[in-house]
């Protein structure tokens, strides 16, 4: 297992719509380590794996509060199949804007087909953090950022910030 490096706006690999998974071989079990260490280190609360480089349609979330007792969990080509008229508002921010954070209204419930890492069909009504969070990773596999769904003000703002630092070879 490693910790890899995370993929930082404004890199254009964060606008690349994922391909579907396939086959769960020994390196998509690899990935999926990898994708879990890299979260936990970060910290965060999910992360995709194009936030590692990795054009893959592959999530990895966990919304448990206590770090001693982990709840990884893990969806491989998530579709959402079914969201709720009910909206819910929540300040997200991400592992590839760093220290950038907005309010962001989706569905407040939503059911998610996926397979498992056994490559198992699957489906999940999540809410809470977890329907928020879900969400925010299936964007990311579709080249979707959070600051897409801001004013363009400050989607504007947040991306000059990054794009100028990018340039001095700092961190925003
Ligand atoms: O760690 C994360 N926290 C978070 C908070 C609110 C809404 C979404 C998230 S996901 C984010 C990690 C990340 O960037 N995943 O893509
Ligand atoms: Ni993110």
């Amino acid at each position: 297992m490693a910790i890899r490096p995370l993929v930082i706006l404004p890199d254009s690999r964060l606008r690349l719509v994922s391909e579907p998974v396939g086959a769960v071989t020994p390196e998509v079990r690899a990935l999926v380590a990898d994708m879990l260490e890299t979260m936990y280190d970060a910290p965060g609360v999910g992360l995709a794996a194009i936030q590692i480089g990795v054009a893959k349609r592959i999530v990895t979330i966990d919304t448990s509060k206590d770090e001693n007792a982990r709840e990884p969990q893990v969806f491989l080509d998530p579709v959402v199949v079914w969201s709720s008229e009910e909206k819910r508002i929540y300040d997200e921010g991400c592992l590839s804007i760093p220290e950038f954070y907005g309010e962001v209204e989706r569905p407040d419930r939503v059911r998610v087909a996926f397979r498992d890492l056994d490559g198992a069909t699957r489906e999940i009504e999540a809410d809470g953090l977890l329907a928020t969070c879900i969400q925010h990773e299936i964007d990311h596999l579709n080249g979707v950022l959070f600051i897409d769904h801001l004013s363009k003000l400050k989607r504007d703002r947040v991306t000059k910030k990054f794009a100028k630092a990018a340039k001095r070879g700092e961190a925003a």
